[in-house]
């Protein structure tokens, strides 16, 4: 029997644990990545762990989500980072040189390689056939360790992709049409791969716009075959000397498998407040447009920015249209500045903002109340934008600049011929923004420098025998890791203080919740289907954690935040009978007898509810591995006690 291309990868990395859907294998790690928002953090575990230097052959630490400095926070955090990465042998892409994701595609990422990154959209690296997986900062200072990084075998999914796009149709549109087909939760378990004949219509930025919005599928990761596209893409950042082939054998085995044909795809757009509520741009055509942003790392290549300069050349942002554009990364930014492009950006009335991530985690533009904002970006949950009551649209960079101009949403089909981009066959290659570590003999000489914003990692306490709490708070299905944790400009620079952070703790939906878990001391909390969906921030985790969260109970979770809450100690339960979610209200007195030993036994959790006499019943799904984990408080207990 033959292979997928992620089998492939993984069974060269395979550390230990066996190749079967299900079971937990450890991978061993070739590169790693953080950014500035989960990087503080990642790097406190990782100096807590206590290795001198990196042992992957590459890690970069990324400054592209905290850049808006109205405090000295911000910038503290990344003069901790910057001498951090000089002292331990980790490469730091400053300032100013943009989104990770963008660049690590550009600069780093290699075909057949590994890579975990501390946000979810690390999967973008899966354009280049990487197998690259969104973690916790924990899980990423574990791999820069040296240690194996952990995931539950996947299934295979593969998407054939036959035809090709139509003019004006873009790469947004095919992971929309995925993201319809099988929704935000559809990906969970999953690696999902694209083959067919279809894939070599697609160019590499093309390709990492789908691996990167595979994230909102759930997904574990996504992964395009690295073929000649990828070589000539390589090859034009002048690292030909990286590409490797590599594709699935004829005779590989998938799970389930998903045909798209691009020639039948129209402009589409996911609509409030979901990634997966998708409806074709024709049918919301006329209606009025607030604010039009394009960047993030889903859509901020040279492709992308080229194609929305050619369509607004000579033009004007409509009156009633902000528009903001961010470009991905340096090298886009100074090729569009030198080709004269930025000029035809700035001739029609957009507002450029630096490379990075800027509007699309709430750091700056914010739209107007109600306000109907069209974004080329990937989430779009209640209130990410800043503003409560923004209704956020997610649209290809062809459909945002023609609705910027036009005023209203705008299928950009209807602009008449189709703008000509090729993608260049030599970037402009500079990375004289990429800092250097010391050379490890020298580590001794660089002190790292911490700003009184950043606080240590919260106490954390092997497991009791029984636990007695209350629950502290009950939710529905999908929650994202915004509503635990939120982000946005004035919450973001608390990154690297749990305790001041943990104040806003789930206040999008119940403003008491930090007072009231802290008042009650031990908590559980409630919730439906998808539990933590989104993003990698195991802040998510730490500020729960702090405010004395004990366990988490829902209908069932999210990949990455599930990982967090074990990494943290949490101890992380679904319902053995979904219904058992209507026996349980917020301020409910709740016991859990004898959970030390059931955990240890493999056994379900008993969960007696004091205050209406139910007992209900959990499962608590572990490995030997994440068992030993939350017995002994976390994966920083356990990793010292281990090591
Ligand atoms: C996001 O897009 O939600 C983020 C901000 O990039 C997060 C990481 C974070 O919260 O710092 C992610 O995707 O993991
Ligand atoms: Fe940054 Fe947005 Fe991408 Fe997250 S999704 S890494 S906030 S650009």
């Amino acid at each position: 029997m033959g292979y997928t291309i992620a089998q492939k990868i993984i069974k060269e990395h395979l550390l230990s644990g066996e190749m079967t859907v299900g079971s937990d294998i450890g991978l061993k790690i070739d590169q790693t990545l953080t950014q500035d928002a989960t990087g503080t953090m990642a790097y406190l575990e990782f100096e807590a762990i206590g290795v001198p230097r990196v042992k992957t052959e590459k890690s970069v630490a990324y400054i592209d989500h905290n850049t808006l400095q109205t405090g000295f926070e911000n910038a503290d955090d990344h003069r901790f980072i910057q001498t951090v990465c000089r002292k331990h042998g980790i490469y730091f892409s400053r300032p100013g040189n943009g989104i990770c994701h963008q660049v690590h595609l550009e600069r780093f990422g290699i075909p057949g390689k590994t890579l975990i990154g501390s946000d979810s959209h690390t999967p973008t690296g899966g354009g280049i056939g990487m197998l690259a997986i969104g973690a916790g900062g924990l899980d990423v200072a574990v791999a820069m360790g040296g240690g194996a990084y952990y995931i539950t075998m996947p299934k295979m999914v593969r998407i054939n992709l036959s035809g090709k796009l139509q003019p004006w149709v873009s790469a947004k549109d095919v992971i929309l049409e995925v993201l319809r087909i099988m929704s935000v939760k559809g990906g969970v378990g999953k690696i999902v791969e694209y083959g067919g004949e279809g894939v070599k219509t697609l160019t590499v930025p093309e390709r990492a716009t789908i691996t990167n919005m595979g994230a909102e599928l759930g997904a574990t990761t996504s992964v395009f075959p690295s073929d000649d596209v990828t070589k000539a893409f390589l090859k034009a950042q002048g690292r030909e000397n990286d590409w490797v082939e590599l594709s699935a054998d004829a005779d590989a085995v998938y799970d389930e498998i998903i045909n798209i044909n691009l020639s039948e795809l129209v402009p589409m757009a996911a609509c409030p407040h979901s990634p997966d509520n998708i409806k074709p741009v024709s049918e919301l055509a006329g209606q009025t447009v607030d604010q039009v942003c394009i960047g993030s790392c889903t859509n901020s290549s040279y492709l992308d920015l080229m194609r929305v300069a050619a369509i607004l050349r000579g033009k004007t942002v409509a009156e009633n249209v902000s528009l903001a554009i961010a470009p991905g990364s340096k090298q886009v930014y100074n090729m569009l500045a030198l080709n004269g492009a930025l000029g035809d950006l700035i001739a029609a009335g957009a507002r450029i903002l630096e490379c990075a991530c800027g509007p699309c985690i709430g750091m700056g533009q914010s739209p107007n109340s109600k306000g109907i904002s069209l974004r080329t970006f990937n989430r779009n949950f209640k209130g990410r934008s800043g503003t409560a009551d923004g209704q956020i649209y997610l649209v290809s960079p062809e459909t945002a600049a023609a609705s910027a101009l036009a005023g209203v949403f705008c299928d950009p089909r209807t602009l008449g011929d189709e703008v000509q981009i090729e993608l260049p066959t030599e970037f402009l290659v500079n990375d004289n923004m990429v800092a250097a570590p010391v050379p490890a003999e020298d580590m001794n000489s660089v002190e790292v420098l911490r700003g009184p914003n950043i606080k240590p990692y919260p106490a954390t306490y092997p497991l009791d025998d029984s636990i007695e709490a209350k629950c502290s708070l009950k939710v529905e299905d999908n929650i994202t890791t915004d509503h635990i944790m939120p982000a946005g400009a004035k919450i973001l620079p608390l990154r690297s203080n749990i305790p001041a952070i943990s104040e806003h703790c789930f206040t999008v939906c119940d403003k008491e919740f930090p007072a009231r878990a802290k008042a009650m001391g031990k908590s559980v909390i409630v919730g439906g289907e998808n539990y933590g969906q989104g993003s990698s921030r195991e802040h998510a985790a730490l500020a729960p954690l702090y405010l004395g969260v004990k366990a988490v109970l829902v209908k069932s979770f999210a990949r990455i935040h599930r990982a967090n809450l074990i990494n943290a100690g949490i101890i992380p339960l679904t319902f053995a009978d979904e219904s058992d979610y209507d026996n349980i209200s917020l301020n409910d007195e709740l016991v859990l007898p004898d959970v030390k030993q059931r955990i240890i036994n493999g056994e379900d959790i008993v969960i007696e509810n004091k205050t209406n006499g139910k007992t209900i019943v959990a499962k608590c799904e572990l490995s030997e591995r994440t068992k030993d984990i939350i017995l002994a408080g976390g994966l920083l207990n356990y990793t010292r006690e281990n090591s």
